[in-house]
């Protein structure tokens, strides 16, 4: 049987001809993409991605048979998403990996534009310095690096110390405005003990004549996990649990009562044993951290979601605007970020609590 003629294939054949003539001058049709440049709702490339720390965790010590803290300058494994592949990324916006450190080992002086988060996933006893103060690190602190404050790591531990990067390298290279460089020196000198910034800005208090040193980022580098996990255990035992996060609260910049970085936001959430979480979804997608506990963190919708089963110190991606449903087998404490403040300064950031 002939095929019949398509009325419509004249008219594209036409098209098809003029978007070849158009190419060479740098041009292009916006009907062709109009619906993909604006679409209905986010629909992001990210997808959801877990990391299973025991299944990880001997890749990360093998690397530190293979390389020096100083050779590598830093040794991260990093958390790509498979759907983002060859630009380390997480989510389109943040960079996330899990840095190693030694005993005795040191990670050089550098700083750059990109902010820095750290979440301490397995021992202690390194530290990070800066700014001229040291941390040290604990399980489950929380340190933050600001913009172009000068950073090396060291360590006085016994065993290998593990801690998450957070970064917004991707939205730092997206608006191309990074900077970098290096100190010279491994280490940079050390001018204050340690929990000086602690002391002057983490009491609910703060110096009388003083500007917050780093701007628009948190004056507060290191956020004990002592205090944060007392915090979470009080609301929790008081009752003040929301059906969507459990107990959840935000690390503050105290000068601002904002969010710690001004490109990231970070927050730790206690879920009670047997909690059921409601769905939800926002625009920021999110990297999560499992402190304590073992859940079911479901994300996506119906038949199509994914059920991650995840343990302590095992790491999740939620993609923007994709429904996230936690469950609770034991008590929970989760850490995550994202990159909230961006989308709250731009006034894009949504969120949506549902029912069921
Ligand atoms: C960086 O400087 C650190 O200072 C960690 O520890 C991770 C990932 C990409 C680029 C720079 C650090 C990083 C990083």
């Amino acid at each position: 049987m002939a095929a019949r003629p398509d009325p419509h294939a004249p008219v594209a054949a036409e098209r098809e001809a003029y978007y070849a003539a158009i190419r060479p001058l740098h041009l292009s049709p916006l009907w062709e993409q109009l619906h993909t440049l604006v679409p209905p709702q986010p629909a992001t490339p990210c997808a959801p991605v877990h990391w299973r720390y025991d299944a990880l965790r001997p890749h990360l010590m093998r690397a530190g048979t293979l390389i020096t803290a100083a050779e590598a300058v830093r040794r991260v494994l990093v958390l790509e998403n498979p759907a983002l592949p060859g630009r380390a990324c997480a989510t389109q916006s943040l960079f996330a990996g899990l840095q190693m450190i030694l005993p005795g080992e040191v990670a050089p002086a550098h700083r750059h534009t990109q902010s820095a988060l750290r979440f301490i996933v397995e021992g202690r006893g390194a530290y990070t310095a800066v700014n001229g103060e040291r941390a040290t690190m604990a399980p489950g602190d929380f340190i933050i690096t600001p913009s172009w404050t000068w950073h090396d790591h060291g360590s006085d531990a016994d065993g290998p110390v593990v801690w998450l990067d957070g970064l917004d390298i991707p939205l730092v290279r997206f608006l191309d405005a990074g900077f970098a460089e290096n100190l010279g020196s491994d280490q940079q000198p050390i001018s204050r003990p340690e929990g000086h910034n602690l002391a002057r800005y983490g009491s609910n208090m703060a110096p009388l004549r003083e500007a917050s040193p780093h701007g628009a980022t948190s004056p507060i580098f290191s956020y004990p996990y002592a205090r944060s996990r007392d915090a979470l255990a009080r609301l929790a035992r008081d009752g003040a649990l929301d059906a969507w996060d459990g107990a959840k609260l935000q690390y503050i910049n105290p000068a601002s009562g904002g969010a710690a970085t001004p490109t990231m936001a970070a927050f730790l959430q206690l879920l009670p044993a047997g909690f059921d979480g409601r769905p939800y979804r926002q625009t920021d997608g999110a990297v999560f951290s499992v402190v304590e506990g073992r859940g079911v963190a479901s994300i996506g919708e119906g038949t199509s979601a994914q059920r991650f089963e995840f343990a302590p110190r095992d790491h999740f991606v939620v993609p923007s605007w994709q429904t996230l449903r936690l469950q609770a087998r034991d008590e929970c404490v989760l850490f995550s970020f994202s990159d909230r403040p961006v989308q709250l300064a731009t006034a894009l950031w949504r969120e949506q609590r549902l029912q069921a």
